[in-house]
């Protein structure tokens, strides 16, 4: 049984889910499916999910959408593709998708598909996700075309540096999926030891400045998840982000939380039958 600060933060995140468009028939987790552009996101989703899929729009922009679901061992997974990305700080409809989702969505796992033939520019996203988050997994993919250039990846040591799981993959032809999906499943029950997630460190002044921030940004929305991130990119001058605490957005946001919709218990009765079954 939950607690009764859990039970909230969870009915909160289902609303959440429902603005973003998540359909939650029936799931025990949610993956969200990020990366650059071209890297086969929509392959290893497809590999995935086979059939099991349907696409549409978000609610609000003409950008596609895809959600899908499968299950592993016990469990079953939403998984929602993102728009394909090279940062979610900057301003283009698809950033600010992919940047709701993985803030406001608090997916249990975000799958970041990764070009092997490009790690460098593939981990600026990489870092910039786990600021948000630590519960990711990293797939380098295209795992054929970095051999076919000799390129040698060491995965251990990128998985001990970043403390999320590292697989390799060539989704074309289904190659390491079972390994990704065992990494999933390893984030999405915390069995993936938590101890050695990557921490960005910051100066010692900067550090002063964002406990401030967060600390008026929680007196203000006190169930804004991932404060420390919000107060990164108010002190970075990060448009959108200003513009939406202009703009009360946060407070929209709050409020759905303080105001459950009607319907929430037939969604509790969902998660607690997912709960029972499992
Ligand atoms: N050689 C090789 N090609 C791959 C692999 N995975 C995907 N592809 C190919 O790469 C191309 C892009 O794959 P998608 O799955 O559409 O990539 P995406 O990340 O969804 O692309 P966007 O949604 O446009 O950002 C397709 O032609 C795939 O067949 C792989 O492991 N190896
Ligand atoms: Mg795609």
């Amino acid at each position: 049984m939950p607690s009764e600060h859990g039970l909230l933060s969870q009915t909160f995140r289902i609303h959440q889910l429902q603005k973003l468009g998540v359909n939650l028939d029936k799931w025990d987790y949610v993956v969200a499916l990020a990366g650059n552009p071209n890297t086969g996101k929509s392959t290893v989703f497809n590999s995935l999910t086979g059939l099991r899929q349907h696409t549409g729009n978000w609610p609000g922009k003409t950008v596609n959408r895809a959600e899908g679901a499968f299950s592993y061992k016990d469990n079953r997974y939403k998984i929602v593709d993102l728009p394909g990305t090279y940062s979610l700080l900057s301003t283009s409809e698809d950033e600010e998708i992919a940047r709701n989702f993985i803030l406001f969505g608090q997916p249990d796992v975000t799958l970041i598909v990764a070009d092997a033939t490009r790690l460098e520019r593939n981990l600026n996203l990489t870092l910039q996700i786990l600021e948000i988050t630590p519960n990711a997994v990293l797939c380098l993919n295209l795992m054929d075309e970095a051999k076919r250039k000799g390129i040698k990846i060491n995965e251990k040591a990128l998985q001990q540096r970043l403390g999320i799981p590292v697989i390799t993959t060539t989704a074309r032809y289904g190659d390491g999926m079972e390994a990704l999906l065992y990494a999933i499943e390893q984030v999405a029950t915390d069995a993936w030891p938590t101890q050695q997630r990557f921490k960005i460190t910051v100066p010692e002044k900067l550090e002063e400045s964002i406990h401030a921030l967060e600390s008026d940004l929680k007196e203000l929305y006190p169930d804004l998840p991932n404060t420390r991130w919000i107060a990164l990119r108010l002190l970075e001058g990060d448009e959108r982000v200003v513009d939406a605490l202009k703009n009360d957005e946060f407070s929209g946001l709050m409020n759905s939380f303080q105001q459950p919709p009607l319907d929430l218990n037939a969604e509790l009765d969902v998660l607690n039958t997912n709960e029972a079954s499992s």
